[in-house]
């Protein structure tokens, strides 16, 4: 017989006492932020276990399909952040850090394919390397919270390509493309060429991509063009614009962004345009990003 009483025959055992012998095994812990987080983890767990009656067999299943999500895989990004993503964690994560300063564009999530340090390119230029595509020409301004426009802040930009994939999905280009850091001239401004993005799937190869299809949900996102915005004196923020109309903006629950990346405020015109364009080129159905 060991320490803890044992039930009668049949009925769930009482484990309160083996939670509790945990958490008072964090009692040394010197951080008290970690103690906490700890002790609720466990908490969480041990309840979600016990409630759910989970079975050895189930519990290896999920330590091995963890494993998996850490695996490096072909494009050298693991999955756990495709993880948090598509469980909504990453929204959480957001929506507690940012949705409570006003009149601020909102946040949106980083994703995984944000690459530190991307090629600086002037204002104006093309970031699509040739990509084909449809022209996009996107017109942008920098303001702080009163509106008054931020000078040399800071902005890198990032999308996928006509297929959706990101640069880092395509092991044949040289170099990033789809990717560039601009900064922002006296009037907050700066402009560049690129292509409209689509809607695309996250890609679905891996473990969360069974997850998604085990549960009946579809992998795509909606059509969205990423940035991050840094100046001197002001918070970074880091934030998606969606192309009003596009797929996946709206539906019912799993129909909609499967990583429930979409705040109505960032819900942008992309506007078709046609005529002579800034820079003289001529272009067939180029859109326009004004933000
Ligand atoms: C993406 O391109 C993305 O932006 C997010 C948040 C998750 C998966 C793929
Ligand atoms: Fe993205």
């Amino acid at each position: 017989q060991g320490r803890r009483p044992q039930p009668a025959a049949g009925s769930a055992p009482d484990l309160r006492p083996l939670t509790d012998e945990v958490v008072a095994s964090f009692g040394n812990c010197a951080d008290p932020r970690l103690r906490r987080l700890l002790t609720d983890l466990v908490r969480t767990l041990h309840a979600y276990t016990v409630r759910n009656d989970l079975t050895p067999a189930e519990w290896q299943r999920a330590i091995a399909f963890l494993t998996e999500t850490g695996h490096i895989t072909t494009d050298t990004r693991q999955e756990f952040i495709l993880l948090s993503d598509t469980l909504g964690v990453s929204s959480v994560v957001d929506a507690l850090a940012n949705s409570r300063t006003p009149d601020t564009t909102s946040s949106a999530i980083l994703g995984p394919f944000y690459v530190a340090g991307p090629p600086a390119a002037a204002s104006g230029s093309d970031i699509a390397g040739g990509l084909p595509g449809t022209p996009l020409w996107a017109d942008i301004r920098v303001t702080d919270r009163r509106g008054a426009p931020v000078a040399d802040a800071v902005v890198d930009v990032w999308q996928s390509n006509e297929d959706g994939f990101y640069d880092v999905q395509l092991p044949d280009l040289d170099g990033p493309v789809l990717r560039a850091r601009f900064t922002t001239d006296a009037d907050g401004r700066l402009t560049f060429w690129s292509i409209l993005p689509s809607a695309y799937p996250i890609p679905d190869d891996g473990p969360v991509g069974r997850m998604l299809a085990a549960v009946g949900r579809h992998p795509y996102r909606a059509p969205h063009v990423h940035f991050l915005i840094t100046a001197p004196g002001h918070q970074p923020l880091i934030t998606q614009l969606f192309v009003r109309g596009g797929a996946y903006l709206d539906g019912a629950p799993g129909q909609r962004d499967t990583v429930f990346g979409v705040k109505d405020d960032l819900v942008t015109d992309f506007v078709p345009h046609t005529g002579p364009t800034p820079d003289g080129r001529p272009v067939d159905g180029e859109w326009r990003l004004l933000a």
